[in-house]
């Protein structure tokens, strides 16, 4: 169990043992992918994967970290923290004290031992399960009372989302954040980004003999690359020339004759699928609700070829994988996440995930690309502590 590795990683690192062992979930989006900066909906799971940390407080202002997937101790005063540093990943670690100290929370140094279990560069938010791992940690030790209430542990979220932003540099969102801290076992969370408002839907596929299976492609993706500020930017963009604040303020009706007054092509496709998405969340929690998976299948057939063709944001391995399960016989498939690489889902019958993970290698094998990891995953609980 990833705890005890945690909390044996931290024995033997720092001679001591830690106070106690938190753990945070990654995430996969069932859909609403980059709709969360524009103040739009999204619907993620948490998974079953997570990230522990073994953490013991410090009296003064270091942060001590080490991790069983890196290379050595990294050490860091908070007075040192700042934009880009420490670089790495260690910036969502010691970025966590730094933001809830800017938050006004008493808070001083940590040493951390981490085990992460969420696949790196997959796309499953493995950085947001090592943020939302270390602050739940820290709010436990420095009292702070932040995972008590769903307000607070969106407080949390808000300040690791500070963390990612300024320290990491990575132009995130908040899905994810909010997702490790929110999302409950067999529900999915649907997130409204304008008035952060949080309802949690029902989603047990194993009750309907389905199931959702992740095909991480292993074309490993990365947020602070450019592309995703790229993207965020343009809707900025788009929403600044409507005169709007965000895109969420624009009506699906008459679309293309609203998106007319844009003053680029490229604008005009950014903006068609951050609009169109929005509604397929809408009606995506509908279908939910009424148990019509069909539904649910088609509206991720739909939201993939929006990012795929207008948002301009999926690969070749991401739309192979697609494409076999839904061969494969998958009522739906859509890739999840930030994009570039990562991973993709599918919505398949129980009794079909063996034939659609083996129709998914082939493809990949035919294509000449990296075999990919497909795995089954349930709604999962979110951030707590272990032990
Ligand atoms: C990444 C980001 F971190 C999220 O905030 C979100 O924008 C997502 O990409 C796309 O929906 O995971």
């Amino acid at each position: 169990m990833s705890a005890d590795a945690a909390a044996d990683l931290f024995r033997s690192t720092f001679d001591a043992r830690p106070d106690g062992v938190w753990s945070a979930p990654g995430r996969v989006n069932l859909i609403g992918e980059h709709t969360d900066y524009n103040s739009g909906l999204c619907l993620p799971i948490a998974l079953p994967q997570r990230t522990f940390a073994a953490v013991r407080r410090r009296d003064d202002d270091l942060v001590r970290v080490v991790s069983a997937q890196g290379d050595g101790v990294v050490e860091v005063t908070l007075e040192d923290v700042g934009a880009g540093h420490p670089a790495g990943w260690a910036a969502y670690v010691a970025g966590v004290p730094w933001a809830l100290r800017r938050a006004g929370h008493t808070v001083g140094g940590l040493d951390v031992a981490v085990d992460g279990r969420v696949p790196l560069g997959a796309g499953l938010s493995s950085s947001a399960a090592l943020e939302c791992a270390v602050a739940a940690g820290a709010s436990d030790l420095h009292d702070l009372g932040l995972l008590d209430t769903a307000s607070d542990r969106a407080a949390l979220a808000a300040v690791c989302v500070e963390a990612e932003n300024t320290v990491a540099q990575a132009p995130t969102g908040g899905m994810d954040q909010s997702a490790a801290l929110l999302a409950e076992a067999g529900r999915a969370l649907l997130l409204d980004c304008r008035d952060h408002g949080t309802t949690q839907v029902p989603f047990d596929l194993s009750a309907h003999d389905l199931a959702l299976l992740v095909m991480d492609t292993r074309a490993e993706h990365a947020l602070v690359d450019g592309q995703y500020a790229e993207r965020r930017e343009s809707c900025e963009q788009a929403a600044r020339e409507l005169g709007v604040t965000s895109l969420r303020e624009v009506a699906v009706d008459d679309l293309d004759g609203q998106l007319a007054a844009l003053s680029t092509d490229l604008l005009r496709h950014r903006a068609r699928h951050i609009v169109t998405e929005i509604e397929r969340v809408r009606q995506t929690v509908q279908a939910l609700r009424h148990n019509d998976f069909r539904t649910v299948g088609d509206l991720f057939v739909e939201s993939h070829a929006s990012m795929r063709d207008d948002f301009e944001i999926s690969v070749a391995e991401l739309d192979t994988a697609v494409e076999a399960a839904l061969a494969a016989g998958a009522l739906g498939a859509r890739m999840t996440g930030g994009g570039f690489g990562g991973s993709a889902i599918a919505l398949v019958p129980a009794n079909r995930t063996e034939a659609a993970t083996e129709a998914v290698e082939a493809a990949f094998a035919a294509r000449g690309f990296s075999a990919p990891d497909c795995f089954v995953v349930t709604a999962s609980a979110s951030a707590h502590r272990d032990r």
